[in-house]
Order: structure tokens, then sequence, then C-alpha cells
């Protein structure tokens, strides 16, 4: 009954941050905006924020004591039903505090875990984020009061005994392995599309970057010069987490080009690690590309940490040093001489379709200029090879030898790696 209540009431929410001193990585302040974006983005109203600084986080109740007494005043005086932390609880903290303060207590994990549950869409999206819930869940079981346990600890009353915890652990385990079994078939299914578009021969480019960015507005501008209709546009919009499930793309260029242009789900710092875990295998599609456009929201201020987080997912993600564009968005917003030069990178706005032809210029160096000057030796059973590249390249000799077919062409950047076993060595 309670889950369902606080699903009707207005969610009034107070943030609670902690800076350690010892996270220079991110900083407090940024977090807590970002925080707050994060409970906006889940239908919360922020009304009121604070942070404590303190060296270390106190085992019992994550904050002092005396910061736990002064939330709860705060709670009272401005009717706040929710407490929600900057940093992941353990299921003992989380009982603890909101015993201590009577209000519904939850951390960053459970609120972009919520906010991912309320968006998915894909049955493989919302398959993935229940596992991602559970495999929190599990843990903590212990501990969850109010905001995840069935039960629903109310004022002053204890836990679940033993044997209903012992129940619940063993139904989310049961259901762990169920959401597995069938994550493993749509895995399969995917599999087959995947093989099906690596046959079709079409580059593939990924979008990838922090929430928030303009990935989907690129993709969309994209679509625009690429002449596709309307209704394939994605979905935008000015708030974290958009973009839950990917989406594919044919885009034509005007010089006749053709590329996949996949959409992926954005990052954000802190991601869950039970979520990194879930969207490896949609973001599986991009480890097949051959080109990643990561894009960066050039407004931000902080957008050098977010191009760092996003670089350290895709590495935890096994998406290795790939052939990469650093695209710095929304310069309709900013003086661009700020920015950072590099080789590899374009300044754009993708809502007002600025900048694009220089994007395209260098897709179009990377994917189809044929650049490499090779001789290649290719065995009798690999035809279909032979027939590709004089289809698509400028064969200048072809010779039937003994061992093979023997090929002088051009590759671009793609195909030469992709073929780079059968070249002859100069
Ligand atoms: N001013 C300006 N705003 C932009 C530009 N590109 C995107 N936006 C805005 O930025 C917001 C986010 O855009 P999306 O395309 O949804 O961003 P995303 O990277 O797909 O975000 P997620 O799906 O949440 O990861 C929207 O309000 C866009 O209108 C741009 O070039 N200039
Ligand atoms: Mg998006």
């Amino acid at each position: 009954m309670e889950n369902e209540m606080i699903e009707v009431i207005e969610q009034k929410a107070i943030l609670v941050g902690m800076s350690t001193g010892s996270n220079k990585e991110i900083n407090i302040e940024s977090s807590m905006k970002e925080l707050k974006e994060l409970a906006q983005a889940a239908g919360a109203t922020v009304i009121h924020e604070m942070i404590q600084n303190k060296q270390k986080v106190d085992v019992a109740f994550y904050i002092g004591k005396g910061k736990v007494e002064e939330i709860k005043i705060l709670c009272d005086e401005m009717d706040a039903n929710l407490v929600i932390f900057n940093d992941e609880l353990s299921g003992a903290q989380i009982r603890n505090l909101e015993e201590a303060m009577d209000v519904t207590v939850i951390d960053r994990t459970i609120l972009i875990l919520d906010i991912f549950a309320h968006r998915a869409q894909s049955k493989e999206g919302k398959l993935q984020v229940e596992l991602a819930q559970l495999q929190y869940r599990l843990p903590r079981l212990v501990g969850l009061g109010k905001s995840l346990s069935k039960t629903g600890a109310g004022i002053g009353a204890r836990g679940p005994g033993e044997k209903k915890l012992e129940l619940d652990r063993r139904h989310i385990l049961s259901r762990i392995h169920d959401i597995k079994k069938e994550l493993e078939e749509v895995k399969k299914n995917r599999q087959i599309q995947r093989k099906q578009r690596q046959k079709n021969e079409i580059p593939i480019v990924a979008l990838v970057g922090y929430t928030n960015a303009g990935k989907s507005t690129l993709m969309n501008e994209f679509m625009k010069i690429s002449g596709t209709i309307e209704e394939k546009k994605v979905y935008v919009k000015n708030m974290l987490f958009a973009t839950l499930d990917t989406a594919h793309r044919k885009i034509a260029l005007p010089t006749k080009e053709e590329f996949i242009l996949i959409d992926t789900v954005g990052f954000v710092s802190k991601l869950p690690h039970a979520l990194v875990e879930a969207f490896k295998a949609t973001l599986e599609e991009a480890q097949d590309a051959d080109l990643l456009l990561h894009v960066v929201d050039a407004t931000n201020d902080d957008f050098n940490m977010q191009l760092e987080v996003t670089e350290k997912v895709l590495k935890e993600l096994g998406i290795k040093e790939k052939n990469t564009i650093l695209v710095f968005n929304k310069i309709d917003q900013i003086d661009d001489k700020i920015l950072p030069l590099k080789e590899e990178s374009i300044h754009l706005s993708a809502l007002e379709g600025i900048g694009m032809g220089n994007l395209i210029n260098l897709i179009k160096e990377k994917l189809f200029i044929h650049m490499n000057n090779v001789q290649m030796l290719l065995p009798y059973d690999q035809g279909q090879i032979v027939s590709y590249l004089c289809d698509k390249t400028k064969v200048q000799q072809r010779e039937y030898r003994e061992d093979g077919v023997y090929i002088k062409t051009c590759l671009g950047s793609v195909d030469y790696n992709k073929y780079k076993g059968y070249i002859l060595e100069e």
C-alpha cells in the first residue's frame, strides 16, 4: 500500500550530498546540480539541498548524527516526504535514516534506476532495468525500508523476519535467473540482426556521449539531410535520459554514400554499476561501429568531466580505441573560440544545423575515401570478398594465381582494417 501511496502524492525532496575531500574528480556542487536534474527527471520537486563536509562517512547513518536531526526538523518544517542522497547507501544506512527521520530515503542509484524503470520502452530495456534493480536490492534486503521492501517498514515496525527475508531472497534470485534467460534469447535475435547489418557492408556509425548532449538531435538532423520521413525522428528532450533504447536509421549523404547511424543511451557520472552491466548488451552495438561520434554539450560548464566520464564508461564497456570524432555541440549558444582545438573534433549545432558540412566531410574521409594503395591475395574460397572489392573499390589489377586471386586496389580505412589479413607486404 505504502509504495502505491508514494507514487500518487507529490514528492517533495531534500537533497543531501557529502564532500569527503577525497573525491577530487567530481566537484560536489556540479554533482549536486546533476542530482537535482535527476530528481526532476524522476518527477520530484526539489525544495532544499544541503552538503556536509566530513572526512569519513558514518557507517550507520552515512552523514553525522547532528545532520540527521537537522534534516528531520527540515522535513517537518518544509513538509518534505523524500530525502535523496548523492551516493550509494547500504541497506542498513537506508533503514537507520528512515527510522530516524520518518521519511522515505533513497540514494542516487535508486533514483537513476527509477528513471530508467519508468522510461524503458523496449522489452529488452525493461528486462535490463529490472535486472539492475534486483541486483541492487539483493545485498540490501535486510535494510531496505519504505522505498524498496515489499513489506514497507512503518514507524517503529521491525524489519521482515528471517523467514520472510529468505523467501524474498529466493524469489529475487529466481527472478534474476529468469530474466537472464530471457535476455539471452533477445541477445540471440539481436546477433542475427547484427550479422545482417554486417553482411550489408554498410558502415556503422554510433552516437555516444553524456546524457543531454544532443545525440538524438544530431540523429534527427542527419535524417533531415538524408530526406528521411518525419515519422522516423527520434525523441528529443531537455531532460536527463531522454533516450533509453537504441535506435538505428539508414542515412544517405547528398553525395550518395550510405551508413547506419545508431543512437544510444547517454551516460552520467556515478552510473550505477548494475546499470553499466545491464547496458553492456545494448551498447554492444556500438562495439560493431566503424566510427563513433562522441557528442559533447559544449555549453555545459562541466563538459570536460562529462567527456572523461563517457570515455571511462566506454572503456568499461569494452569499447576499445575506436575511430572517434569528437563533436562539440550547441555552439549556437556559446563562442566556440573557448573550446579546445583538437585534431579530430568538430564544432557544430545539431539544433540549428550549423557545421554539419564539416562533420559530413570528416565522416566521409574516415569511412569512404579510398586512401590506401594495397596489393592483396585472396584465397579462392573468399569469392564474396573478391566480388565486393571489384564492385566497390577501384581495382587496378586482377590476376588468378595458383594460390588465390591477386588484386591491386585502393581501400578506405574501414575496408583496410577489415581485410588487413589479405594484404601483401610491400
Ligand atoms: N541550443 C542547442 N540546444 C541543443 C542542440 N542540440 C541539442 N539541443 C538540446 O539539448 C537537449 C537534449 O537533446 P537530446 O538530443 O535529447 O540529447 P541526447 O544526447 O539524446 O540526450 P539523452 O537521450 O538524454 O542521452 C534538447 O533540449 C535539445 O533541443 C544545439 O545544437 N543547440
Ligand atoms: Mg537521446
